[in-house]
């Protein structure tokens, strides 16, 4: 396979659009560099400063982590220039960074966690970026809080980027979904992942059962329906939970899987689960249904939920279609 960067492939989409300014290739750029820098710091969070907590808590009532605070201001620097970005939301801002540069708005909103799953980095597990692209729809001259709260189907475009063994960005534009890795020694993302198609068998589920008291009786039935033996395979399935959605998400795409962070009545303020909508679920139901698979509330699509505020939560249920539609059946029929 010819080696390609990430520069060229991006290039050679926009080509397929004649006309086009090349602000959303420059918005892909900006993300490519920003998850470089990251990975920098991530991968010796160990030997600077970085490890650790801020003592703080965020908008979402978690403990602000040193990467965290990294993370978000490093984003918000490099997709501040470059003109083509008119809002940012993040889920570590209570609200949106409204962008005007010189007077010029950008076309693109940004929805992103832009560190998810750093309370895992200080044990060196895989942690990610999440990010969502949006085009500006509101009328004003400037970007607004409207423009990062849209629905998931106006995406123009998500991805995330995983911090693991090696760094990989995956993301879609609507043109399937598209792996690439990082060869340190150059700054380089090189295509090691073309048109990923998520495996329409499940191999794996990942769920965290600590909070199966939690669960409703669809959600219970379904999970053990996955402890029994599958007549096709002969074997139950394999359990696979990380704790960071960027890992398990990533590896239930390349080799099959479902994952579910359902709706529990753990924590009254998180009646819907503890995952957020703009910077977490919507983002990655693109990319499933980018490459074949589903990503359902448990009873509504995803990319259909039209979202109320900034950091609205929902239960999220995602892999190979026939699996989350027979989670929706189980859980319709147990009322
Ligand atoms: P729990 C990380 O904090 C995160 O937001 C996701 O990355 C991950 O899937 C989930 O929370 C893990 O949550 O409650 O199982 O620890």
């Amino acid at each position: 396979m010819r080696l390609k960067t990430i520069d060229q492939h991006i290039l050679d989409q926009q080509r397929k659009f004649p006309g086009v300014s090349g602000e959303f290739s420059g918005l892909l750029y900006d993300i490519a560099l920003a998850a470089k820098l990251v990975s920098k710091e991530v991968n010796r969070a160990g030997l600077g400063d970085l490890l650790g907590t801020l003592g703080e808590v965020n908008v979402q009532g978690e403990i602000v982590q040193k990467m965290d605070k990294y993370a978000n201001e490093l984003f918000l620097r490099i997709l501040s220039t470059g003109g083509k970005v008119c809002a940012i939301a993040t889920e570590e801002n209570e609200k949106i960074t409204e962008i005007h540069e010189d007077g010029f708005v950008g076309k693109y909103a940004i929805n992103m966690d832009p560190l998810d799953g750093s309370s895992n980095i200080d044990v060196n597990v895989s942690v990610g970026t999440i990010f969502s692209l949006h085009r500006k729809r509101s009328a004003g001259p400037r970007g607004s809080e409207e423009d990062c709260l849209q629905p998931g189907i106006k995406q123009v475009g998500a991805g995330y980027v995983i911090y693991g063994s090696s760094t990989m960005l995956v993301y879609s534009t609507g043109l399937g979904v598209h792996g690439f890795t990082l060869e340190p020694t150059v700054g380089e993302f090189i295509l090691s992942h073309p048109n990923i198609v998520m495996p329409s068998r499940c191999a794996m589920y990942s769920v965290n059962e600590g909070n199966a008291a939690y669960w409703d009786a669809g959600t219970r039935a379904y999970i053990d329906s996955l402890k029994a033996v599958d007549p096709a395979s002969g074997r139950p399935y394999t359990a696979r939970y990380i704790g960071s959605l960027v890992s398990d998400f990533h590896r239930n795409l390349l080799k099959g899987g479902i994952f579910l962070y359902p709706a529990d009545h753990k924590d009254p303020k998180k009646p819907s689960g503890k995952l957020r909508l703009l910077f977490e679920a919507a983002p990655m139901a693109f990319i499933a249904e980018q490459a074949g698979g589903a990503a359902s509330t448990g009873s509504q699509r995803v990319l259909d939920v039209v979202p109320a505020h900034l950091h609205q939560r929902v239960p999220l249920v995602v892999g190979p279609k026939s699996e989350v539609a027979r989670y929706e059946a189980m859980t319709r029929a147990a009322g």
